[in-house]
């Protein structure tokens, strides 16, 4: 299994010279491919599930001292580097009187989701179940003094969903031999202490006291070595053979990849096996009160059918305050998908991700045998036509209420006429039958063909920061604010679609009191050495749309991410369409 972490993690894997298998070791069973493999196709099937990042972090909620902390919640004590004897004071105050397991994973249950993981302990080092590995838990340091895992646990097991714990296994700002606080512990730490102090002995703890774990999902595995890590996980698979390990364990060592955060691949993705998606309903992981920056349910629906029909699973986050209770915006926008799942469930549970290359944003489909199931995510008007399918489509009809859907054969593909609009506000699903199990894709069109010219829109990018926004009447990306470390931008990733020299052409509208600026697409990593970088100047437009050229653009297969931001403010006012890029011939 490849690891396609995000580029921080990616970056910062380096191969540790071996130790010896740590003294907490069990009495070791051989792992038993088998069973990871069932629990592989169980876990293909789900497709969405919930995350939840709960911790003390919740009390701050994004202020330090009466000021706002910008970047994601729980990075509150690394961002403001509050010493560990001042932020494990949050413990003292701890109180989730309002936590209700049965709620949260009633919610999971009503969003449609088919498993849940939990932060068991985020890199703030605080671990939110029963330990005696360390005191610093909220059993024994809180006012709580109760374990809501347990209760959690078996409230998803009484539901019928998967269960799971996330748990940062080398980041660790609480303790002098983690990594990450060097603001407390300036001197050179020792992993293989912090690991056989805490870790080992906590990750027992969470493989045993919650009955059966679906998966752990291991975070930032820094600097880890490999025989750490494959200590690590030779201990989980020895205590829960069945339990699956997600790649961010490090080392190539997972069961299944993570994508890095809200990052969707571009194109049909299956080459290295299952991968997942965690994804933020608004900026942040953890909870921060200012953060109201939801995602519409058009958004998320959509992108749960694009991240299905590449290939991948989506696991969507809700940060609980400290009372425990799942902010009220994030219920309602999980409600809402979970209606259009109870209708539409049929065409993403247990589905096969699409046989035919991503073209634009009208439609994406999955199968099963015998049936395509087109999501419509852009209406677009009295016609749809699918180049390049073979197939002969028996008959077509809407999943909501079942009503035919005309066809007749078009090029080397079919059309479907459609009503004047959209069946359903989300996501229409229209369902083809096909003659036989298995679909039959011209050549040019199938899914590890990828198209010589790409059109990026923005909706398929990763809006990256606190002020960028899409807007849906002009399918753009608008409010590309500058900041020193953290500017906006809008992120895409090819994920080994793309290799080569690529023309780049942008699309986009600016006031012309707002044009001027200057932007780059790099692809890979800003600074020094990225894979390709092109720059250019945001031209008066009158607000109308325009098609520019940029430049060209070198993308190689491990260029994690093609990133376009500005290098200066003057007009972060513009809007994105999309980034066009076609293979260049010389
Ligand atoms: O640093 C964490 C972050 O806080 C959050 O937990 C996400 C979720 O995928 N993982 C890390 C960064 O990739």
């Amino acid at each position: 299994m490849k690891y396609i972490a995000s580029g921080v993690i990616c970056a910062a894997l380096i191969l540790a010279s071996c130790s010896q298998p740590n003294s907490t070791s069990t009495a070791r069973q051989p792992e038993d491919p088998q069973k990871t493999a069932e629990a592989l196709k169980h876990f293909d099937q789900n497709k969405f599930g919930m995350f939840i990042h709960w911790g003390l972090y919740a009390i701050p909620a994004g202020e330090w001292k009466g000021k706002y902390v910008r970047g994601i919640g729980e990075w509150i004590m690394f961002r403001e580097k509050i010493p560990v004897a001042e932020y494990s004071k949050l413990a003292g105050e701890f109180n989730p009187v309002k936590f209700s397991g049965a709620e949260w994973s009633q919610l999971a249950k009503d969003a449609g989701m088919k498993y849940l993981v939990i932060t068991s302990k985020h890199h703030d080092g605080f671990a939110m179940f029963a330990s005696k590995a360390s005191k610093y838990n909220i059993v024994d340091a809180t006012p709580y003094a109760k374990d809501p895992m347990k209760e959690l646990s078996a409230a998803c097991a009484e539901r019928g969903l998967d269960f799971g714990f996330y748990y940062s296994q080398d980041q660790d700002w609480h303790e002098a031999n983690g990594r990450g606080n060097n603001w407390d512990f300036p001197e050179k730490r020792d992993a293989q202490v912090y690991l056989e102090g805490k870790v080992f002995p906590q990750i027992r703890e969470i493989l045993t006291q919650y009955g059966k774990l679906s998966l752990i999902w291991f975070d930032t595995p820094g600097l880890l070595s490999d025989q750490q890590t494959a200590d690590l996980r030779a201990m989980v698979k020895s205590l829960q053979p069945s339990c699956l390990i997600n790649s961010r364990i490090g080392h190539d060592r997972g069961d299944y990849a993570q994508t890095g955060d809200n990052a969707i691949p571009i194109q049909v993705y299956t080459k290295d096996g299952k991968w997942e998606v965690p994804a933020t309903l608004n900026d942040t992981w953890g909870y921060k009160k200012n953060d109201q920056h939801w995602k519409d349910p058009r958004d998320l629906i959509g992108k749960l059918a694009d991240i299905v029909s590449k290939g991948g699973n989506y696991l969507l986050n809700v940060g609980p305050t400290a009372e425990g209770v799942i902010p009220p915006a994030s219920q309602d926008i999980l409600r809402t998908i979970g209606k259009w799942l109870d209708v539409n469930g049929e065409s993403i549970y247990g589905t096969n991700p699409s046989p035919m290359n991503i073209r634009d944003i009208t439609w994406r489909v999955t199968t099963k045998p015998g049936k395509l199931y087109f999501h419509i995510l852009n209406w677009p008007g009295a016609r749809m036509r699918v180049d390049g399918l073979e197939s002969e489509v028996k008959r077509a009809y809407w999943l909501t209420g079942g009503a035919a859907v005309p066809i007749k054969k078009a090029g080397n593909g079919i059309e479907f006429t459609l009503p004047a609009k959209a069946v359903d506000p989300y996501d229409s699903v229209l369902v083809a039958e096909i003659d036989g199990d298995a679909p039959k894709i011209a050549a040019g069109y199938g899914a590890d063909e990828v198209p010589a010219k790409l059109d990026l829109y923005a909706w398929v990018g990763h809006l990256r920061g606190e002020e960028i926004r899409y807007d849906w009447a002009t399918q753009s990306a608008s409010g590309f604010k500058k900041f020193e470390n953290a500017s906006n931008a809008l992120v895409y990733f090819p994920y080994k679609a793309l290799d080569g020299d690529y023309d780049v052409e942008v699309t986009y509208s600016c006031a012309n009191d707002a044009a001027g600026g200057k932007f780059q697409i790099v692809a890979g990593r800003r600074g020094a050495n990225p894979d390709g970088r092109v720059e250019g100047t945001i031209e008066k437009t009158g607000n109308q749309f325009v098609t520019r050229k940029a430049g060209r653009l070198t993308v190689r297969p491990q260029t994690g991410q093609i990133i376009f931001d500005l290098l200066d403010d003057k007009s972060a006012a513009v809007k994105i369409r999309k980034i066009t890029l076609s293979r260049a011939s010389s």
